[in-house]
């Protein structure tokens, strides 16, 4: 079932997401329903609070070199802690609650990461390049924050001021 995106500046966006206790249909049928909607939404990233569920629960499909996104590529990710992070990296990211926004965000480059998987297994392992910034955009929504969030002060304001604009259009 596709399920409604919830967007900027909806409040729930800002609720922690707790975790999850119980590996079982309600919890595979919750990544089902998100791994519906981020594709009708040509997402590549998605937490639970996306659909307002304040869980930790998200999913990432990084599209391969042919830029195709295969479900084999999906990781489904429970609970996620991330253990330690290295270097930096900088890149163009969006969001599916900031539609049609695009901004330069500074990340760590390389991360060791723990989670579960559906089932419930751990799975303990690193990331780099794309998966890595995905990896850390999504945990920042379980912890309530943006990418916009990690703009400096000038660019804030600029998006602001231009979300604001857009909203009004839209009434
Ligand atoms: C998070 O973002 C992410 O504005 C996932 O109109 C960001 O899937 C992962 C999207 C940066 C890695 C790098 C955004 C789709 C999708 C839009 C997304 C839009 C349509 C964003
Ligand atoms: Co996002």
């Amino acid at each position: 079932m596709i399920r409604e995106i919830i967007t900027y500046p909806d409040k729930l966006l800002k609720k922690p997401s707790k975790d999850i206790t119980r590996f079982d249909e309600e919890l595979h049928l919750l990544l089902d329903d998100m791994y519906e909607t981020m594709m009708e939404k040509n997402g590549i990233g998605l937490a639970a609070i996306q659909i307002a569920v304040p869980l930790n629960v998200l999913i990432i499909n990084i599209p391969d070199k042919d830029d195709k996104q295969l479900k084999e590529n999906l990781v489904e990710v429970i609970n996620p802690k991330i253990l330690e992070m290295q270097g930096h990296t900088v890149y163009k990211e969006g969001c599916l609650s900031v539609p049609e926004y695009y901004e330069d965000v500074q990340r760590a480059q390389k991360i060791k990461v723990s989670y579960f998987d559906r089932h419930g297994n751990k799975i303990l392992t690193d990331y780099d390049e794309l998966m890595a910034i995905a990896f850390q955009h999504e945990c920042d929504h379980l912890k309530g924050e943006l990418f916009i969030e990690k703009l400096s002060f000038l660019k804030r304001k600029k998006f602001e001021k231009e979300w604001k604009k857009k909203l009004k259009s839209k009434k």
